[in-house]
């Protein structure tokens, strides 16, 4: 048997080196966080962006706070009325953006505990199919 030629074998550890840095790519990327508070205990909101680098749909699923209660919104008429609904996810196309913002889809902040309104709030964001991604962001926060 001949041995393998040379080109191919850089071809199998040029393929080897593509498939590693695919999967050590984070799908999903959550930047420009924003955190309002909720004044005299009310709901506090949170914006951001969510980008789905993934080539596969997935959703966020809930969002974990050790300081809050988190819920996931979602702004829709109603009798001529804009109203906020609770959601059990966001679906997140592959390849695009997800944008949470002030009258659309948002996050609400139950419970905050009022000490924790100049400390940094702590998230995990769960998805269906990507790992968790762990984020921070403090209140007035607009980065
Ligand atoms: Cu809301």
């Amino acid at each position: 048997m001949f041995p393998l030629p040379v080109f191919s074998q850089l071809w199998v550890s040029t393929l080897a080196l593509l498939a590693l840095s695919v999967s050590a790519r984070a799908d999903i990327i959550i930047y420009d966080l924003e955190f309002r508070a909720g004044l005299d205990g009310r709901p506090g909101i949170i914006f951001a962006r969510l980008a789905n680098n993934g080539a596969r749909h997935d959703s966020l699923v809930g969002v974990d706070s050790p300081h809050a209660r988190i819920e996931l919104h979602t702004h829709e008429m109603q009798d001529n009325i804009m109203r906020m609904r609770r959601v059990d996810a966001f679906s997140l196309a592959p390849n695009t953006e997800f944008v949470l913002k002030s009258g659309g889809h948002h996050l609400m902040v139950f419970d905050l505990a009022h000490d924790e309104h100049k400390s940094p709030l702590h998230l995990t964001f769960r998805f269906e199919h990507a790992p968790a991604v762990r984020a921070e962001v403090s209140n007035g926060d607009s980065h």
